[in-house]
């Protein structure tokens, strides 16, 4: 797997994750949806923020459980950006970190694609640089939808935030 280290995911401890579905707005306002698609990828869309309209199907993931209710989920980007994101499922909310290097936080909207058809000018974005200094984001987050869907189900994000239905993302549960 691309020289990375998967030592600490142990599938049989992510029965409890695997599936969920959600979304979930930052305290700064930014709109995100996530499907923990097995215990070591993820399915992602950005409805609104610095990079809203941006979507990710297939990013590969260090997945841990923390507690019963309490997982974190961190991994690195092509773009050169990394995350990292603690979910508590049964309180319903997160802490995520974001480090974006330089370059998006100078013209976010290169970024704002479904990134599986861009992979290599995302790679060339992040060669080119600059990387430093990094933006850091640093915030909590409310869940405001939160589904249990089968592993490995290819319909979860299958679309552009774009083409959803109206309504979609700001659906209550
Ligand atoms: C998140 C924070 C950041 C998230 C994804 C990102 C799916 C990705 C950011 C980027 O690559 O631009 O909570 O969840």
């Amino acid at each position: 797997m691309n020289n990375e280290s998967f030592e600490s995911t142990h599938p049989e401890e992510l029965t409890h994750f695997v599936g969920r579905h959600f979304i979930y707005t930052y305290d700064n306002g930014w709109q995100y949806e996530m499907y923990i698609k097995n215990a070591h990828t993820i399915d992602y869309r950005i409805h609104s923020g610095m990079v809203g309209g941006r979507w990710v199907r297939d990013q590969a993931a260090h997945i841990v459980r923390l507690a019963d209710e309490v997982c974190k989920i961190s991994w690195h980007e092509p773009t050169g950006t990394s995350v990292s994101v603690a979910v508590n499922v049964v309180e319903r909310h997160l802490h995520g970190i974001i480090f974006f290097p330089r370059w998006i936080a100078e013209a976010p909207e290169k970024t704002v694609c479904f990134q599986n058809e861009h992979l290599d000018a995302m790679r060339n974005y992040r060669d080119a640089g600059p990387t430093y200094p990094q933006l850091v984001i640093d915030e909590f987050a409310s869940i405001t939808f939160l589904k249990t869907c089968q592993a490995d189900d290819e319909s979860v994000i299958a679309e552009a935030p774009s083409e959803l239905p109206e309504g979609y993302a700001a659906r209550r549960n």
